[in-house]
């Protein structure tokens, strides 16, 4: 079978939609830290949409790990499927505006030196919440993290996002040209303020002055949405099938996108607007809601889903219980909390945010949301929680989807076996955990890790006995039985 190039793009079928700009044409003006799925099918899709109006955005994508995606890509000139689909049915498309693949551990110089060319004129970031080397419950840079401490002893070969932004931004200052804007789309509260913050303290570790310099380096804030699944070798197999032609990474998404940003682009940006992404003065509004719905559900039921044996999402939301209490979540404990966003059906986003998670056509699974929980907590259920204890209301689901996680994190399933965690605290949330069975011991030991739970929420007595109790519930019961107490 013939692999996906710009040779091979004429032959595939009519319904495959195709770049509708000159491939030939297009010029580097994005440097896209971390080239995973769902940048692919999120800002290289929007961005796909507008190439036309302007080539000179086209993405360089870096890798700051490992070689995968540059050697899928590559071969196949950086083209790559986007395959949207639904219970209804799906649609396939090539994206092209997508023109270098760089693997930053291969070549650190390479790609620093793409960052400070005078074309690049914003550095984005899909990094996950681990790749900002912060501490999860204040935001403040973790300046005894290894990639930290190895990035300010050589500056010139770091392996830190932070730690490439600063050296590429010295290297920009030297030569007199203009800083990039940074644009943080990871599911973080104020995503830019996080980013602005972790690398301004680092160029502030490397020199004071150069510090004062980077906190004036523009960085809006966004807020970002697609639901996308790992490819899987079933997914790479019917593409191919429907392409007549190989794809070596295609993406596979739900067609619900949304970008929300603020519009802070002093070097200029793509007109994503004329693609639906969304321009506004203050995200925070939008973040809070999006972070607190969606992702807080998902973690919650992705724990309580893993936990009782459901490998998908769309599983887990069939499980007896789990769809009213993730509409309960949403409704009664997470959206009093939210502030108000004017002309904002709630309601409909609430729904629709079921019906995504249903969505029959996405093996999304439990276990990849899963991970890096005690990353994620704090945004997506611990800041609900805090608002809800200060409003003297209940929290009872919130504390489930805590109690949960640290069901979960302890690394042993409910039959026994070890569970594969993937998290940065894994080994010490294990060290604390897993010899213990007893609730009130495990919960008192993991709310001693004040990086997730903030010194507030780890002093906080009541706070304690609830999950102890929540938690002595699914010890003993078992995820499945606590879920049913939620069957109307
Ligand atoms: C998920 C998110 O993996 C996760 O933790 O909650 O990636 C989620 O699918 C996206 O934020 C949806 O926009």
């Amino acid at each position: 079978m013939s692999r996906l190039s710009r040779k091979t793009l004429s032959q595939l079928p009519a319904s495959v939609g195709k770049p509708a700009y000159d491939l030939a044409g297009l010029t580097v003006g994005i440097v896209h830290l971390g080239i995973g799925a769902f940048h692919r099918a999120h800002q290289a899709v929007f961005t796909d949409e507008v190439l036309a109006g302007d080539p000179s955005w086209g993405i360089c994508g870096v890798s700051l790990r490992s070689a995968e995606t540059r050697d899928a890509l590559a071969p196949q000139e950086e083209l790559y499927t986007l395959k949207v689909q639904d219970g209804q049915g799906a649609a396939l498309r090539v994206i092209g505006s997508i023109v270098e693949t760089l693997v930053a551990p291969e070549n650190p110089e390479t790609v620093l030196s793409r960052m400070a060319d005078p074309s690049t004129r914003i550095v984005s970031l899909t990094v996950t919440e681990k790749g900002y080397c912060h501490n999860p419950a204040n935001g403040a840079l973790d300046e005894s993290h290894p990639d930290i401490l190895h990035d300010l002893q050589n500056p010139s070969k770091p392996k830190s996002a932070v730690g490439f932004i600063v050296e590429a931004l010295a290297r920009r200052r030297t030569a007199g040209i203009p800083a990039f804007t940074l644009l943080s789309c990871d599911n973080l509260p104020s995503n830019g303020h996080v980013l602005k913050r972790v690398v301004t303290r680092f160029a502030e570790l490397r020199d004071p002055e150069f510090g004062t310099f980077v906190s004036t380096v523009a960085s809006p804030s966004t807020m970002v949405d697609r639901i996308v699944p790992a490819t899987t070798d079933a997914d790479r197999s019917v593409i191919a099938a429907a392409l007549g032609t190989e794809d070596a990474w295609p993406v596979v998404t739900e067609p619900f996108r949304q970008w929300v940003v603020e519009d802070e682009f002093p070097m200029g940006r793509p007109r994503w607007e004329e693609a639906g992404v969304v321009f506004v003065e203050d995200v925070s509004a939008f973040e809070t809601m999006k972070l607190r719905l969606l992702n807080g559900s998902h973690s919650t039921l992705a724990y309580l889903g893993y936990l009782a044996g459901a490998e998908t999402v769309a599983e887990a939301m069939a499980l007896p219980g789990m769809e009213n209490l993730i509409e309960g979540l949403m409704r009664e404990e997470v959206s009093p909390t939210l502030p108000p966003l004017a002309g904002f059906d709630l309601d409909a986003y609430r729904k629709a945010l079921i019906a995504r998670f249903k969505n029959p056509a996405l093996r999304h699974r439990t276990w990849q949301i899963a991970m890096d929980g005690s990353q994620k907590l704090p945004q997506r259920l611990l800041g609900t929680i805090r608002d809800r204890i200060e409003a003297g209301e209940p929290y009872d689901r919130l504390a489930l989807g805590v109690a949960a996680w640290m069901r979960y994190a302890r690394g042993i399933d409910e039959a026994g076996d070890d569970i594969d965690v993937r998290d940065p605290l894994a080994e010490r949330i294990a060290g604390l955990a897993r010899p213990l069975d007893d609730a009130d011991q495990i919960v008192a030991a993991l709310l001693g890790l004040t990086e997730i739970f903030g010194d507030d929420l780890s002093a906080d007595r009541s706070f304690r006995t609830t999950l102890s109790a929540t938690l002595a519930r699914v010890l003993s019961g078992g995820s499945r039985d606590v879920l049913r107490f939620w069957v109307l």
